[in-house]
């Protein structure tokens, strides 16, 4: 694991202060990336360092929070989804940022997100690492969920046009009954100890299909009505398809924060190590219980 070679700040204090002025940076560019989507709808630019293909509108969103995230004093470096390898912006704190999660969803005019994940150390830096974590949905409105180190509970804020924003819900946990579910890949390509849960899971009345093809969209279902969202281990990917700095460890943050559970299919999100910026995980978040079911319907593959 790398050491702390770009002399993050120690002291409680200045971390928050960082944390606060990252936060409230995404929360302030969230209707500028709103605004620039309409113009970048189709446009395609390439692929991104994971080899999907990378919009316009990711590379505008990206554009954006890096110029205003990496002006913020102890912020060191700033990594993205779109980008090779971190940008040096100074010495301090680690930020990962997944600009637009899920931008297919954008031709259909489907919800989207932003996911921002900060760290206490070099990159690649382990989920016990995160001092806050964070994301944007751009659905109906423009929401923020923060989970922060120093705080036990969940905090979601309603983003206006403007950039003010106001918290609309305290202490959000999840609900104790669940009832929503959705999982990622291609059902032919589930292991067959993945799919035998998936239909126990089906079985069961009370609970709905909900999958919106942006992780952002099916996690914010599951963090408002109870549940569980994956993005499975698969026989033609056995890492799955999402990424453990950008997205596995900050929405497996989130949601433990909340009350419920993550897991790579055996152990916490925030317990995965991988030495690669870009590396993939198989992720599953959501009701504790699910995920104990999860875990226990995988586990002679491990
Ligand atoms: P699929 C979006 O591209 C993303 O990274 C996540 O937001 C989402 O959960 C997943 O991929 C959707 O993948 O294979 O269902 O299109």
């Amino acid at each position: 694991m790398a050491t702390k070679e770009n002399s993050a700040p120690t002291d409680a204090e200045s971390i928050q202060k960082t944390v606060n002025a990252v936060l409230d940076a995404v929360a302030r560019t969230a209707p500028d990336v709103r605004s620039g989507l309409p113009g970048r709808r189709i446009a395609v630019e390439g692929k991104n360092p994971s080899g999907e293909e990378q919009k316009a509108a990711d590379v505008y969103a990206d554009e954006l929070l890096c110029e205003r995230i990496g002006s913020i004093s102890n912020v060191g470096v700033y990594a993205s989804e779109e980008r090779a390898s971190g940008v040096d912006v100074g010495t301090g704190l680690s930020v990962c940022v997944d600009p637009l999660d899920g931008s297919s969803n954008l031709e259909p005019n489907a919800a989207m997100g932003t996911i921002v994940a900060i760290y206490d150390d070099d990159l690649p830096a382990s989920g016990r690492d995160i001092v806050a974590a964070a994301y944007v949905l751009y659905g109906a409105t423009t929401t923020m969920i923060v989970a922060r180190a120093n705080k036990e509970t969940v905090t979601e804020y309603v983003i206006h046009d403007t950039g003010d924003y106001q918290v609309v819900r305290e202490e959000l946990t999840l609900p104790e009954d669940p009832s929503v579910y959705g999982f990622g890949g291609r059902v032919p390509h589930w292991v067959e100890e993945f799919e035998e849960y998936v239909s126990e899971i089906e079985s069961d009345p009370s609970m709905k299909l909900r999958y919106g093809g942006a992780m952002i969209g099916d996690v914010n279902q599951v963090l408002t009505y109870g549940g569980v969202f994956g993005y499975p281990t698969l026989t033609n990917a056995s890492e799955g398809k999402l990424r453990v700095q950008f997205e596995g460890y900050p929405v497996g943050y989130i949601l433990e924060k909340a009350g419920g559970a993550s897991s790579d299919g055996r152990q916490s999100l925030l317990d995965v190590e991988k030495d690669d910026l870009h590396a993939r995980t198989p992720v599953y978040v959501g009701n504790e219980e699910l995920i104990d079911d999860l875990e226990a319907a995988l586990a002679d593959r491990y």
